[in-house]
């Protein structure tokens, strides 16, 4: 009977300790607090893009994430010395910092989730372009009983400035936006 009764304890300490690691876990996804180091690389430089930019102006993920996770130039680059639409590359999202394409800007291309407080850029975009064939979908985390916000846009779609995007609760996207989904 002793036997049974600790059995039966532990199966209950087990179901408890399940339901108290799965509120954390879930806790965290709504609102990452963790940053990741993703790796750079600008002009044979390798840096942590987590730990600031630098003289960095653009980056674009690498599609393999080798050698580095993002790929990144400085302003002077002539190529890239006018921030604007035309630097986004076919099969990625651009976020820019600024409205009409200005300011820095970061460009995605792989599936999945992209955390934006993973490179220092939560609540930063202003302008967008999805230069991809797929949809994107935008999240704003939330925490407490709040739902997280989102909001979703179809391949080629553009916005010159997220503050003509009304927000669920007021307001507007503008500075809003946490996470890039890609399919
Ligand atoms: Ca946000």
């Amino acid at each position: 009977m002793r036997k049974i009764l600790i059995a039966l304890m532990s199966a209950g300490a087990g179901v408890a300790l399940t339901l108290a690691l799965g509120v954390p876990a879930q806790a965290q996804e709504a609102a990452p607090t963790e940053v990741a180091g993703v790796t750079a690389e600008l002009d044979g430089q390798v840096f942590d893009l987590s730990q600031g930019w630098g003289d960095a102006e653009t980056c674009l993920e690498e599609p393999d994430g080798a050698p580095t996770d993002f790929r990144c130039y400085a302003g002077e680059d002539s190529h890239l010395e006018t921030q604007s639409l035309d630097d986004c590359p076919s099969d990625h999202v651009c976020l820019w910092e600024s409205a009409q394409f200005g300011g820095e800007m970061v460009g995605f291309t792989s599936s999945g989730n992209h955390d934006l407080g993973n490179i220092g850029w939560r609540d930063r975009a202003s302008s967008f372009y999805n230069n991809r064939s797929t949809t994107v979908t935008f999240v704003d985390f939330r925490s407490g009983i709040i739902a997280d916000r989102w909001i979703r846009y179809e391949a080629g779609n553009i916005v010159a400035d997220l503050s003509s995007i009304p927000y669920p609760d007021g307001g507007s996207w503008d500075n809003k936006i946490d996470r890039v989904t890609l399919p």
